[in-house]
């Protein structure tokens, strides 16, 4: 019988040291448009109990593969930017170097800034967003949700954003790809996945900070998901929901729904579906 705990992901009981894939709460909010993505990762969780471990999708079931759930990284918003990238360094970094594959959920979307410091130079990034955060300052802070995607390209990462609908006058200049066509990558590229849940549609995620009509449904992101390259991906995020705006698990079963099909997507062998 598998253990129910609404404490951990669904699925993830293995042991942090025989797991392959590690998932982390990351409930942190540097600044942010409405307080609430830190009770997130445990909303998250609770949710994931009310799906299937198996993917009717994929023909995978995450009860195949060794997950741990390691918890959260107790944080306050009050800490510094600087302590909250020694944490990173301190708990996240030390899973990657013994090859672990990392699924964190946020927080706010600065969380995405702390994880991806810790990955090998070459790591791309792929984000999925209504907003290119690509913003130079914001409400008079650099780091934030809406500018990190912008602190990680000056810090020589590769961005691939994907599903925007919302851009600053000041971001005007940045490409973007559309939802319905293969990003630019390939084979043999490692990759960091990082998913706002505000590029889904509000009728189907409207507990986000910043909704924007217009947004993609579940089909089109699987859709989507099913037919990226078989690039290496080393970890991915889901930030920006917060339990606060939400009456029902609607946002929360989404997300659980999009870390299942992300893990087996990348992370499973998979039965060969007839
Ligand atoms: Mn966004």
């Amino acid at each position: 019988m598998k253990p129910y705990s609404k404490f951990t992901f669904l699925s993830a009981t293995s042991p942090a040291e025989e797991a392959s894939v590690v998932i982390a709460g990351f409930p942190y909010e540097l600044t942010t448009s409405i307080p609430g993505t830190i009770l997130a990762p445990n909303k998250i969780r609770e949710a994931s109990w009310l799906i299937e471990a198996y993917s009717p999708y994929q023909g995978g079931d995450l009860a195949s593969i060794p997950i741990s759930d390691v918890a959260n990284l107790t944080l306050s918003s009050l800490e510094r930017k600087e302590d909250i990238l020694s944490r990173a360094e301190k708990h996240i970094l030390p899973l990657l170097n013994q090859g672990k594959k990392i699924a964190t959920m946020g927080g706010d979307h600065s969380i995405t800034y702390f994880i991806v410091s810790q990955l090998p130079a070459g790591v791309k990034i792929l984000h999925l967003d209504a907003h290119l955060d690509f913003r130079n300052s914001w409400r008079g802070s650099s780091l934030n949700h809406a500018t990190v995607m912008k602190r990680l390209k000056e810090s020589g990462r590769e961005i691939i954003p994907v599903g925007i609908r919302s851009v600053a006058a000041e971001e005007k200049t940045v490409a973007f790809f559309p939802v319905g066509k293969p990003p630019p990558l390939k084979k043999g590229d490692k990759v960091y996945l990082s998913i706002d849940m505000d590029v889904f549609d509000p009728s189907i995620a409207p507990a986000v900070s910043n909704p924007e009509p217009g947004g993609i449904s579940f089909p089109e992101f699987l859709k989507w998901l099913l037919h990226l390259p078989p690039f290496e991906l080393i970890g991915f995020d889901i930030v920006e929901f917060n339990p606060l705006l939400e009456g029902a698990h609607i946002t929360s079963v989404l997300g659980a729904t999009v870390i299942r099909e992300v893990i087996l997507k990348f992370w499973s062998e998979k039965e060969v579906l007839a």
